[in-house]
């Protein structure tokens, strides 16, 4: 997207794509050395994961002889953390902060030009020894006005994409870092692109490079209960009916935004899965989170998803501040009761695990700094914090996620195996119940040791359960059941 708006603007743009390449810093390093003339470097900073490898790309790169004139970041990290990485990227001038494409153009001819870039919106520098943030934030109003993004970056061999279809959700989730991000005060909730601009894009993409199949990246597709965006769905649904595209596309939403009519249309233009934020079963949780849909409500929409015969993803948090044996024990209990036997993507053993994670200046961070529950900064992430647990918990998910993750390896090994699709589908779901009966049966199991202190419970629980039902028994029966069918790979 930057890259199309930089070129808008006058200016040539080369994307690195080290992380899809699997690029090594010295690979990425010699990468940027061969771009020739006057350059600005811009990363993005998705995650902190990138942190310590821009850092050695940077160390690597003789800044005179590449004509390096200023380096930015920006990205969803890089928004939250200007401080941090400003104080530990000695060779990093600014950081961009949220939606940068109005900025960025400004930025880059404000360097070419000699021109005073730290006037302009949203940017955080170093000065004396402190970093300062200009005034003022710039977004884009109308998504049909940006360019279609540059997408030389993607690999040639491949017949599937990433698009943004809009931006923000009008959803007000405590723990949600998207709306951080993408609803500040002032704009609106929800920005879209419209159908014809979307179909347009694909249109061509198919015509040049033969992509039949989206993950749609948006927050929330289906933007809310307003008129335009049901109407924007189904038109979209439409368009690729009459255009007869053939494409396939992944999308997420939330549960209290969907009907039958609407998934029945989406489904027979090509909707092959759908990420709902389910989050829990419980009633008070889902008040607690703000999430604004009741547990009926979702029970509704897994059903409607079930019955168009959609794949399903689910947002799916057990662990969170305040769980104990017997939540997670209802919890798994909701998604034996509703979910088992959905065509689940990737699979149960995902949701079995999911987390709650507090990312900082959430509203989800405010309310347990409040209640005074303990939490510290998570040293890798750094923008997320670890709370206190209960430790029975704690010792349950140490011996019960290794054998979810076991489970999880499998059903991605049968994932990609060519295989024919109702045979990847028993055996997905049987997967699903290994994991939903492995997770039922060890938490029985610890409820009965309850009374143990925490050292002789990790010493019983340890070798029965991991050595016994992990190794043998879960190994064993995925093994059993794929030996049982003969399936081999090629098949
Ligand atoms: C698609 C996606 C991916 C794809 C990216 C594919 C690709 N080739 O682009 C893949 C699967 C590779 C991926 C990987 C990961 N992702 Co991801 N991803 C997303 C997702 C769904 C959409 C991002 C996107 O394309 N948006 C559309 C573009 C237009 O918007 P944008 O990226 O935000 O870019 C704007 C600004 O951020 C900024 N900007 C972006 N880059 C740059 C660079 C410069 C120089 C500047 C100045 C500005 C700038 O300008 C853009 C225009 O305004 C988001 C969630 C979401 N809905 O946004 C998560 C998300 C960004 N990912 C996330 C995470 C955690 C990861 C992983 C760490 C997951 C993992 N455990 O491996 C990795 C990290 C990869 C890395 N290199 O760091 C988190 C980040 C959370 C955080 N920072 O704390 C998010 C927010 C999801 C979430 N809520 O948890 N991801
Ligand atoms: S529905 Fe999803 S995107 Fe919207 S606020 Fe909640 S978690 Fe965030």
């Amino acid at each position: 997207m930057l890259s199309a708006y930089s070129r808008r603007s006058g200016f040539q743009s080369v994307i690195v794509d080290a992380y899809s390449n699997n690029l090594t810093i010295e690979e990425t390093a010699k990468r940027i050395s061969a771009i020739k003339g006057p350059k600005l470097l811009g990363f993005a900073v998705m995650s902190s994961h990138v942190v310590s490898r821009i850092e050695s790309v940077l160390t690597l790169l003789d800044f005179n002889a590449c004509d390096i004139r200023h380096v930015t970041l920006g990205g969803y990290f890089a928004t939250f953390n200007q401080d941090f990485l400003l104080q530990r990227l000695g060779k990093v001038n600014s950081v961009i902060r949220f939606e940068v494409d109005q900025v960025f153009p400004h930025l880059v001819s404000a360097v070419a030009e000699g021109h005073d870039w730290k006037v302009l919106p949203g940017i955080a520098y170093r000065q004396d020894g402190k970093v300062i943030v200009s005034a003022g934030l710039t977004y884009p109003h109308n998504l049909d006005e940006l360019p279609l993004a540059d997408r030389s970056f993607e690999r040639p061999d491949t017949n599937e994409a990433y698009i943004q279809t809009s931006r923000g959700c009008y959803g007000k989730c405590t723990f949600c870092l998207n709306i951080m991000f993408s609803n500040q005060e002032g704009m609106p909730t929800w920005r879209y692109r419209s159908a014809e601009s979307i179909v347009d894009e694909m249109t061509r993409l198919a015509k040049d490079r033969g992509i039949r199949k989206y993950n749609i990246v948006d927050e929330n597709f289906l933007g809310g209960r307003q008129k335009d965006a049901r109407w924007r769905a189904h038109r979209f649904a439409d368009l690729l009916i009459k255009n007869n595209l053939e494409i396939k596309f992944r999308l997420s939403c939330r549960a209290n935004d969907i009907d039958s009519d609407l998934l029945a249309h989406l489904r027979d233009a090509g909707l092959i899965n759908i990420l709902l934020g389910i989050e829990s079963g419980s009633s008070s949780f889902l008040r607690s989170i703000k999430k604004g849909a009741t547990v009926n409500t979702n029970m509704a929409a897994i059903k409607m998803v079930r019955d168009a015969g959609i794949s399903l993803s689910l947002g799916f948090m057990p662990y969170r501040p305040g769980t104990t044996l017997d939540s997670l024990d209802a919890e798994f209990r909701f998604l034996d009761d509703h979910v088992r036997g959905a065509r689940l993507s990737p699979g149960l053993s995902q949701q079995l695990r999911g987390q709650l994670w507090v990312y900082e200046g959430s509203p989800e961070y405010r309310t347990l700094s409040q209640k005074g529950v303990r939490m510290q900064r998570d040293a890798n992430t750094r923008n997320m914090f670890r709370y206190a647990e209960c430790s029975k918990v704690v010792m349950f998910r140490q011996v019960n996620n290794p054998l979810l993750e076991m489970i999880e390896a499998a059903a991605i090994e049968i994932a990609n195996m060519r295989i024919p699709h109702t045979r990847r589908m028993a055996y997905q779901r049987a997967l699903d119940g290994l994991a939903l009966d492995s997770s039922l049966g060890n938490l029985a199991v610890f409820h009965r040791h309850s009374k143990m202190d925490q050292s002789t419970f990790i010493k019983h629980a340890r070798h029965p359960l991991v050595e016994e039902v992990s190794d043998i028994h879960i190994l064993a029966q995925i093994e059993n059941l794929l030996q049982r069918h003969d399936v081999s790979n090629g098949d």
